[in-house]
């Protein structure tokens, strides 16, 4: 067995938010990867419009520099638990992780769901204590509960004795005591040298697994990983082994190393670096690519299993097909199943109608981004409310279940713990820091969780926060009532005016500005009782004869409430749609008439007696 020491591999993984971009920032700033007049900005490695939009990772990615002749293969990746399936996919790369904690919060569910993947692949751990910056840390405390989290999750003695580093990723500085002046980042690049086992390697024919796919307009699919065997170089035969075990021969066209954000081509490379391989123009995430006469299959990457479902479908509203540029079930089609390539926490099922698909997923946000991606990249389509996915085992209806943990101001138990009792929530911790912060920690079915967040910002006033941590699957304790009020719906079809509009106001909140186009079934607004009611926002003021001296005056309305897409899919009940589009978020009962809603609940009324 042999060691390659002039490279390590490391992964970086934290809760969200924790400062996991902004450590690699630092050290690619640090390591002049980039040419002195080069403007960089920050969190470069949120390359995606969306992350960059939301400001978290959605996508681990790869980078590397090199610190005293060894090349570090760094791995971000996302911190919000929804993104979990791209730890798991990114993990088998790396011999070490950076786990860091943001020095205020301390450790959160998330880190333990990362820290309990990297202990359990045996990965050598650096803990980085991040933002002591910030002038409320508290170290000292935050490293006890580090402890205790190591001493619950080690597979191993050895593994509870790991370096510990004090960071600001932002000032771009790490010192290996508390309160020492940082001067940059390099005890971090030290510790990385000294303590990251350098790949191990051994000896024998070609060997990679791939972790990662790129698509190039000119070079086609370009597969990522690491190689664990041998060498590869371009015009090598190669075999790829797929998941049902089948062989593909190819020829190597070109590889690559990873430098700061470029890849290099080289001409050949070595067991134990990471490397973009082209040419290999079938291969999925998962597959493993190996010299062609003695190809032996390294073990599939293990992804979690979804929690949450939901159904995409043809746009079935009057506006159908007008602002999308791909509506038909075929391209919807291809367009999800082309999704689970890359996306592998995602899973994606044909249902009895051959317009819709169930898509399961890791959470709202992780569905919510999908959706998002899609309908700008020119889709028209319609999205259910999304359901908590359920099982029957040995004859029992299970679900899954979840830690959550709000951390918020004393003022707003009250409110929040009476919503979640609702939810089938328990109650399992709640501590006070004797300033007014306290932190609740729940048991909760997910089914209770969807559709909680906007009512939980909204509630507290944005002052709180909240993490969610899957725990498991449990018997299920049956249906939860919706507690959502009920809806103005539209009557008519046409351009919503001012005049209807003032008067769906005299009934509650509506969502629409004047002018907007609507169509009977349209949700326009909510209202402070259970029944929903039709109204018509295209209502014109009668015209009389005589002009009286005050009915003319302009009519003030209150502006709408405008949901974003994730707020609409939670706003949603199941006899309602999200109708998503290149240019709008439209919100609909499934059945538009108020005839077919009235059938429908007297059909349910019959039903039940
Ligand atoms: N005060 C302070 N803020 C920091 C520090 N490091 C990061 N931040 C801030 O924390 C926020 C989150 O930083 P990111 O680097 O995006 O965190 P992340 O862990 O990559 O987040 P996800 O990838 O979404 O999980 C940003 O606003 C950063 O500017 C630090 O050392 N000190
Ligand atoms: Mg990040």
């Amino acid at each position: 067995m042999n060691y390659r020491s002039d490279i390590r591999n490391i992964v970086i993984v934290a809760h969200v938010d924790h400062g996991k971009t902004t450590l690699v920032d630092a050290m690619l700033k640090q390591s002049k990867v980039f040419r002195d007049n080069q403007v960089v900005g920050e969190l470069i490695m949120d390359s995606n419009t969306l992350e960059r939009e939301k400001g978290i990772t959605i996508m681990a990615k790869n980078t590397a520099l090199v610190y005293r002749g060894v090349k570090i293969n760094i791995i971000d990746t996302p911190g919000h638990a929804d993104f979990s399936g791209e730890v798991e996919r990114v993990i088998s790369m790396a011999d070490g992780c950076l786990l860091l904690v943001d020095s205020v919060e301390g450790p959160m569910p998330q880190t333990k769901f990362v820290l309990r993947h990297a202990l359990q692949r045996g990965l050598k751990t650096i803990v980085v204590i991040n933002k002591i910056d910030r002038p409320n840390s508290r170290i000292a405390e935050v490293i006890r509960l580090i402890h205790d989290l190591f001493l619950e999750l080690a597979t191993s003695t050895d593994q509870l004795d790991f370096n510990v580093l004090y960071a600001s990723a932002k000032e771009g500085i790490a010192v290996t005591e508390p309160g020492m002046p940082g001067k940059d980042i390099s005890p971090l690049f030290d510790c990385i040298l000294a303590n990251m086992p350098p790949p191990r390697i051994e000896s024998g024919p070609f060997q990679m697994l791939v972790s990662n796919l790129d698509y190039d307009s000119h070079k086609g699919r370009i597969a990522i990983g690491r190689i664990w065997r041998g060498k590869v170089a371009s015009h090598d035969t190669v075999v790829r082994v797929n998941a049902d075990g089948n062989l593909d021969y190819y020829e190597v066209a070109e590889v690559f190393t990873y430098l700061g954000l470029k890849r290099l081509k080289v001409d050949q490379a070595e067991a134990g670096d990471i490397v973009a391989v082209t040419g290999i123009e079938k291969v999925s995430i998962g597959d493993t690519i190996a010299d062609s006469t003695q190809p032996s299959v390294l073990p599939r990457i293990a992804i979690g299993e979804p929690t949450v479902e939901m159904t995409f479908g043809v746009n079935t509203s009057p506006f159908a097909g007008r602002e999308g540029r791909y509506c038909t079930t075929r391209q919807l089609r291809e367009r999800l199943y082309k999704e689970l390539e890359t996306n592998l926490s995602l899973r994606v099922q044909d249902t009895d109608s051959p317009d819709t698909f169930l898509v399961k997923g890791r959470g709202e946000l992780h569905l919510a981004i999908l959706i998002e991606t899609m309908r700008r990249e020119g889709y028209e389509f319609e999205v259910s409310k999304p359901e908590a996915i359920t099982k029957v085992i040995d004859g029992k209806l299970v679900e899954p279940v979840e830690l959550l943990t709000i951390d918020t101001r004393d003022e707003y138990i009250g409110v929040l713990t009476e919503m979640l009792s609702k939810r089938q929530a328990l109650m399992i911790d709640m501590r006070n820091d004797g300033q007014d912060n306290v932190r609740l920690v729940f048991q909760i079915p997910t089914k209770g969780l969807l559709g909680f967040r906007s009512y939980f910002l909204t509630s507290t006033r944005g002052e709180s926060t909240m993490n969610t941590l899957f725990l498991g699957y449990e018997p299920s304790r049956g249906e939860i009532v919706s507690t959502r009020n009920g809806v103005l719906v539209a009557s008519e079809q046409g351009f919503a005016i001012t005049y209807g509009l003032n008067n769906a106001q005299g009934r509650g909140l509506t969502f629409i500005d004047p002018g907007t186009q609507v169509y009977e079934g349209m949700i326009v607004g909510l209202i402070p009782r259970l029944q929903d009611i039709p109204v018509n926002v295209c209502k014109e003021k009668k015209k009389t004869n005589v002009r009286s001296s005050t009915s003319d005056i302009a009519v003030k309305l209150t502006p709408p409430l405008k949901m974003s897409l994730e707020q609409a899919i939670d706003f949603v009940n199941r006899d309602e749609l999200v109708e998503v589009t290149p240019k709008n978020i439209r919100l609909r009962k499934k059945l538009l008439t108020y005839s077919q809603r009235l059938r429908s609940i007297s059909a349910a009324r019959l039903s039940i007696k």
